[in-house]
């Protein structure tokens, strides 16, 4: 590996490529509409685990460019109830294993995630998910200033901020990683597995035919499909609406941003859902920060002026020593947010047309685990019990799995 490195380094040519481009064929088993991470790690573990390899995964702009380039790199399980646990829970092993699966280094740092209270509503629902997280056997609890204070030096606990912090969350297993390493990893290997990538080709329609699914039309021509999964964020009800499966979702920006490079000094991951603000900080010294979604529906993945001036107002709360950071960039997803905050995944009313979506702020976390089990469902046709209950019936059926109250940042 590190000769291959220093070879490259004094080689005047360009790297090699990560995959070749194939050619689009007019018919594949799968169809897979969304190159996110949700997507290409369907296909992989289609290739892996079920040896189905004629799939094809078609992205409209390139690889990662939506929600799982978007997003704040934060990997937990430290859910509210204990579906969203279990299968947080599973993703967080799979990640934990995914260096080494893929022999490529996705830079997984488990360095505990943290969620403040400074209300005493706020450390009863801290209290309960340190609960729920424990029945699960997960690793979470409730943890006062002082060891706080010892886990997050920097943080202002004193007793004269607006919100002074009550207690906290501690979830030992959370941590951040490299999110265009998990996309470019899943990509590589589903394609050295035989699967199709098809790059700038967007879906313009879906095809029906007596229920049941046949194919996609799309810029580069129509396409035959015996499974056509919809793993889109932020157009996955336009996506369905093409096959007439209509989803309870609206659509909201999420903006983040980074800071200049300092010299290392927070080591853990800092939320809170009172101040809409949570931080933690890259390898490359950039402070990684996010706010709450934007409180109307858009399409909008601008950053505005009023994102950046209630963060700032919020963290300089819980970190005054950050006064003089500059910030470098700011940019938004779009979160597709469904009633209970938890996502749909599997079977539509159309035959062979699935969804793996409404994933709100929650997709990045999920990506091998949500791969995993719609892998699983395509090849088998069985719904696994890990995501029974995210199925798109529960709506109809009043069997909500509210997740709101998990999530890092307001809603
Ligand atoms: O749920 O951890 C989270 C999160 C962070 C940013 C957006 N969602």
């Amino acid at each position: 590996m590190s000769f291959k490195l220093i070879k490259q380094a004094f080689s005047s040519g360009q790297p090699p490529p990560m995959w070749k481009p194939q050619p689009l064929k007019d018919r594949y088993d799968v169809v897979i509409i969304g190159g996110g991470g949700h997507g290409l790690a369907t296909a992989y573990y289609l290739a892996r685990e079920h040896g189905i390899t004629d799939v094809a995964v078609l992205e409209k702009r390139y690889i990662g460019s939506g929600g799982s380039g978007r997003n704040t790199a934060i990997v937990r399980s430290n859910y509210l109830t204990p579906e969203g646990v279990r299968f947080y829970d599973e993703s967080v092993k799979l990640y934990g294993q995914m260096s080494e699966e893929f022999d490529f280094n996705v830079m997984f740092s488990r360095r505990g995630h943290l969620t403040l209270a400074h209300t005493d509503g706020a450390v009863r629902t801290m209290r309960r998910r340190a609960e729920v997280n424990r029945l699960q056997g997960v690793d979470s609890r409730l943890i006062w200033p002082d060891e706080l204070a010892r886990l997050c030096p920097p943080l202002d606990l004193s007793d004269h901020p607006r919100y002074p912090v009550q207690a906290a969350l501690y979830h030992p297993p959370g941590g951040i990683i490299r999110h265009d390493a998990v996309v470019w990893g899943y990509a590589r290997h589903a394609v050295r597995r035989g699967v199709h990538l098809h790059q700038l080709t967007e879906v313009t329609g879906i095809t029906v035919e007596k229920g049941k699914v046949t194919g996609v039309n799309t810029r580069r021509g129509r396409i035959k499909a015996g499974t056509v999964l919809n793993v889109t964020a932020g157009w996955a009800g336009v996506i369905a609406d093409m096959a007439g499966v209509k989803l309870p979702i609206a659509t909201s920006p999420l903006q983040a941003c980074v800071t200049e490079p300092l010299k290392p000094f927070l080591d853990v991951i800092i939320v809170s859902g009172s101040l809409h603000v949570y931080i933690s900080q890259s390898d490359r010294g950039e402070l990684v920060m996010g706010a709450a979604v934007d409180p109307f529906a858009s399409y909008s993945m601008r950053g505005s002026f009023s994102f950046i001036e209630g963060l700032a107002g919020h963290m300089l709360e819980l970190f005054p020593s950050l006064r003089h950071v500059r910030l470098m960039r700011q940019w938004a997803g779009l979160c597709d947010m469904t009633p209970d905050y938890s996502p749909i995944m599997g079977h539509t009313s159309v035959d062979g047309f699935l969804v793996d979506v409404g994933w709100g702020t929650y997709g990045f976390k999920a990506i091998p685990v949500s791969g995993k089990m719609m892998a699983q469902l395509i090849a088998t046709g069985q719904t696994p019990d890990l995501i029974r209950p995210f199925r798109l019936s529960r709506f109809e059926e009043h069997n909500l799995v509210g997740e709101k109250g998990a999530a890092s940042v307001g809603h």
